[in-house]
């Protein structure tokens, strides 16, 4: 990877932030976008800017065609049959919401949705209100003492009652991996349907639908340099063929008479009303940008920064970090600095022009069982250098004085 060239793709990275150069350290919340990216939406709304699906005029068929390669591209990305598995939403969060929505109507009272206690309030709350809505139980897997999912516990909690396994990939805060395919084998013994939230993954591991085996699996592209606005929802063909729509209206129709009406061919059945275009064209461009630059090659960068910030981080007097030691992670180090607010760490982080993102980070059942209120967390991408950690190192170190811990 040429780190250099790939940073001169940024342009945001050329940026100063309170006179200093920007240390983008926040890339768990939404990663930046490179010029190719921003060019392609450019290009759109200058060129062919049209509603697709709607009309045999020149515009809207390039509009439509560019729509629908978004969509094969993300089945290509991610090894899925084709693009009537991929339907593409606002983001991660309403593509769970789906998930809850359409699954739900297959569940009785009594029934049993099982989570985990390290999810983020995306792959949680669509569930609690599934479960209140249908009077089914909620039940979640804990995690062991270092930030794993409990195995055991998993195994102990599903039962012929559980209906649907909803877990993340990767956890936003620990950086942990979940085995998805060991926990797949089990779920799909146990003939209950599984969702999968790869918000935190599809980034930075490769993403194999057929071998993760699991029936539907949610993304944003904003986390994986695209552009905001547009989720991704994985399903089953099958599937999706027989689960009643999410959202009805304009787009998703075959036919309609005043009385009632059928439902638009996968996946447009599940994508209503005028569609996020621009964010289409510009997630084409990202996955083109990623492909160029290979999973693989990121992932290794990525471990390579992750190994060198824990070790420098470790050396801090008086900093907790929240990391699994063994197993696979993401390139994500969550830490608290001893009696200080990590938003007050993230302030002085800030001041230095380093970003990072401090808080409850939408997962406070997490924090509950952490014993925390908040924490500090930095996570890398492949844009980010060594010189970016040193630099944060130091700026910690000048937050400690500053609070005279
Ligand atoms: N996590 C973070 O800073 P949306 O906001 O819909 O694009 O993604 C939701 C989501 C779902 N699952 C996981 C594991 C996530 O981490 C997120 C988003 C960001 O951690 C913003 S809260």
């Amino acid at each position: 990877m040429n780190l250099k060239k790939i940073r001169e793709d940024f342009p945001i990275l050329k940026q100063k932030v309170n006179g200093k150069p920007l240390a983008y350290l926040d890339n768990a919340a939404t990663t930046q976008k490179p010029i190719q990216v921003i060019d392609a939406i450019s290009d759109y709304y200058k060129n062919y800017n049209s509603n697709v699906h709607r009309g045999v005029n020149s515009l809207s068929q390039k509009a439509s065609a560019a729509f629908e390669e978004s969509h094969e591209k993300t089945a290509k990305f991610i090894n899925a049959k084709g693009m009537k598995e991929i339907v593409f939403t606002k983001n991660a969060t309403e593509s769970l919401n789906l998930c809850a929505y359409t699954l739900g109507e297959k569940l009785s009272k009594g029934d049993e949705i099982l989570i985990s206690v390290m999810e983020h309030h995306a792959n949680l709350v669509p569930w609690q209100e599934l479960a209140k809505r249908k009077k089914a139980n909620l039940k979640f897997v804990n995690i062991t003492h270092d930030g794993r999912l409990d195995l055991d516990d998993f195994v102990e909690k599903i039962n012929k009652k559980t209906k649907i396994v909803s877990l993340t990939k990767a956890s936003n805060i620990l950086g942990t991996i979940n085995p998805i395919k060991e926990i797949s084998k089990i779920v799909k013994e146990n003939e209950s349907y599984f969702v999968v939230d790869a918000a935190q993954s599809v980034a930075h591991v490769k993403t194999d639908v057929k071998k993760m085996n699991a029936d539907m699996i949610a993304f944003s592209a904003h986390k994986m340099l695209g552009p905001m606005g547009l989720g991704i929802l994985y399903g089953k063909e099958q599937l999706l063929d027989e689960l009643n729509p999410f959202l009805t209206g304009g787009g998703m129709i075959s036919e309609v008479t005043l009385e009632k009406s059928s439902w638009n061919n996968l996946p447009w059945k599940f994508e209503t009303g005028t569609q996020n275009v621009a964010g289409a064209v510009g997630f084409s461009a990202a996955l083109d940008y990623l492909n160029k630059i290979g999973i693989e090659n990121i992932q290794a960068h990525e471990q390579e920064l992750l190994k060198f910030g824990l070790k420098k981080l470790k050396e801090i007097e008086g900093i907790d970090i929240y990391s699994p030691e063994k197993g696979p992670k993401t390139g994500i180090i969550s830490f608290n600095l001893k009696g200080v607010h990590p938003h007050d760490v993230a302030q002085i982080l800030d001041e230095h022009a380093i970003a990072v993102r401090s808080g409850n980070h939408c997962a406070q059942p997490l924090m509950q069982e952490m014993g925390i209120k908040g924490l500090a967390r930095v996570s890398f991408y492949l844009y980010n250098t060594k010189e970016e950690i040193e630099k944060l190192v130091t700026a910690i170190k000048q937050a400690k004085k500053v609070f005279g811990v």
